[in-house]
């Protein structure tokens, strides 16, 4: 298997509905999928190959506002398997759920026990050899309260085996509901797995905006799954806690991503804190110990507002086996003497130089103002199988509305 140059683009889902612009060899000859129109087709995209040694890679597409074959649902979302190579029209809805809205009897009255209409599943879509996770972070459901209120507790869908077997997680459907608790959290609102497979789950609005990452792994998952069971804990699930209300909107799980910082087998996770209250000009991305979910160490932006942490990402990019760590601040502004500030974006890179300590960050800064570089980073990983996770620029960008992988 082999790819030459590897370029991704793809348009905005808002500017150009239902199309996904992929190139993996030249800008000349771009595979393109078309979507349904107003269905934010190319909203989450990832790569999937069935088996490490499987020889073809496929396209996931996430489409949060597609209508499904669910029965009485509008827009719940879906997730589209493309092949790749393929024609326009090869992308097919993967059937992670085909089921209605699950009812409860209330009082003697049935009523919706959850809400799939507009949930956006396929906002957050990631694959791990034949694993895929996809979720809908604004799932709602009717929590445990007597006079049934909605809570965007969001939930998530595991495939594995190739698509043969499918399970709910949703780890914020819980006895804990309301905006003190888990009830707003929004689980699955970023999403990944460690190299050993486990799910990492954001859910940035637990806790008054707090925000939670959860843990947990996928055979857990699977094992005594049922429909029936709607508030599960999941066994090994682990997540990160309540803290004091100095905390409070923090978005901690806005955007998620998954390294090995200590040296050993053991990772730790990287996660957005946009903004923390107790001092409004810091904003930081924190480090998370995965074992036992307690806080490491913390990046911190250089300038307020500027939405660092709005996109981690987590890769080798100098190609020494350690991992290095990508934050994006979409909103930097460029400020030049004697003119106006600009907002051009900006994307940090801090190299691993040993066990949990890091380079001085290098910036990136974005040319066009406004263009809001830095809103999305994914690692591209080792498509090309050369051993690297790219050469000189691997990482996608989102600059005027057009995503690049270089
Ligand atoms: C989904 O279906 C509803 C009603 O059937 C329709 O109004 C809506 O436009 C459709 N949405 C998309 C994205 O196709
Ligand atoms: C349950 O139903 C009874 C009789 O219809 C009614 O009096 C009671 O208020 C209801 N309880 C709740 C919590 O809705
Ligand atoms: C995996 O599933 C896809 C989609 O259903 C199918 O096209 C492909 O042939 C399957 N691959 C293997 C190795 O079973
Ligand atoms: C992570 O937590 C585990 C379990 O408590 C501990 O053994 C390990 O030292 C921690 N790692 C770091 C880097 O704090
Ligand atoms: C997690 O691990 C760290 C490092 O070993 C330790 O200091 C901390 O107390 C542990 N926290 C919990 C909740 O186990
Ligand atoms: C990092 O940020 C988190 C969340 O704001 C905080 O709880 C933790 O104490 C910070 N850790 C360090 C080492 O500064
Ligand atoms: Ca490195």
């Amino acid at each position: 298997l082999h790819f030459c140059a590897a370029s991704l683009c793809f348009y905005n889902p808002a500017s150009l509905p239902g199309e996904l612009n992929l190139s993996l060899t030249s800008h000349k000859h771009p595979t393109v999928y078309r979507g349904p129109d107003g269905s934010y087709f190319g909203y989450a995209v990832d790569f999937y190959q069935a088996t490490a040694d499987s020889n073809t890679i496929s396209v996931l597409v996430g489409a949060p506002k597609a209508n499904t074959s669910q029965p009485g649902i509008v827009e719940a979302g879906a997730v589209y398997y493309c092949p790749w190579p393929g024609l326009p029209e090869s992308c097919r809805q993967i059937p992670f759920d085909n089921s209605n809205n699950r009812m409860i009897k209330v009082n003697g009255t049935r009523e919706p026990l959850e809400f799939k209409s507009h949930q956006w599943f396929g906002a957050s879509v990631r694959a791990h050899r034949g694993e895929v996770v996809a979720c809908a972070p604004l799932y709602h459901w009717r929590t445990v309260k007597m006079s049934g209120e909605k809570d965007p507790v969001g939930t998530c869908y595991v495939a594995v085996q190739n698509f043969s077997a499918y399970a709910e997680y949703s780890p914020c459907r819980t006895n804990d509901p309301d905006p003190e608790g888990q009830g707003f959290c929004q689980a699955g609102f970023s999403v990944d797995f460690t190299k050993e497979g486990k799910l990492v789950v954001g859910g940035p609005g637990s806790f008054y905006w707090q925000g939670q990452v959860m843990t947990a792994g996928i055979a857990e998952i699977l094992n005594g799954y049922s429909l029936k069971a709607v508030l599960r804990q999941v066994s090994g699930e682990k997540h990160t806690r309540a803290a004091e209300d100095t905390h409070d909107d923090s978005y901690l799980g806005y955007s998620v991503a998954v390294g090995e910082f200590t040296g050993d087998s053991e990772q730790g996770e990287k996660c957005k804190n946009s903004l923390d209250l107790r001092n409004l000009l810091r904003t930081s991305v924190a480090m998370i110990n995965s074992t036992n979910m307690t806080f490491i160490q913390n990046f911190t932006g250089e300038q307020m507002a500027s939405y660092f942490g709005y996109s981690v990402a987590v890769t080798d990019l100098n190609g020494d086996e350690t991992d290095d760590v990508l934050v994006g601040a979409p909103l930097f502004m460029e400020r030049e003497t004697e003119s106006k500030p600009k907002e051009v974006g900006r994307v940090y890179l801090y190299l691993q130089l040993a066990p949990l300590t890091f380079s001085e960050p290098v910036a990136l800064t974005g040319t066009y103002t406004f263009g809001r570089f830095g809103t999305a980073i994914a690692p591209l990983g080792d498509v090309n199988q050369d051993g690297y996770n790219g050469r000189s620029e691997p990482f996608q960008v989102k600059e005027k509305g057009e995503k690049k992988i270089n």
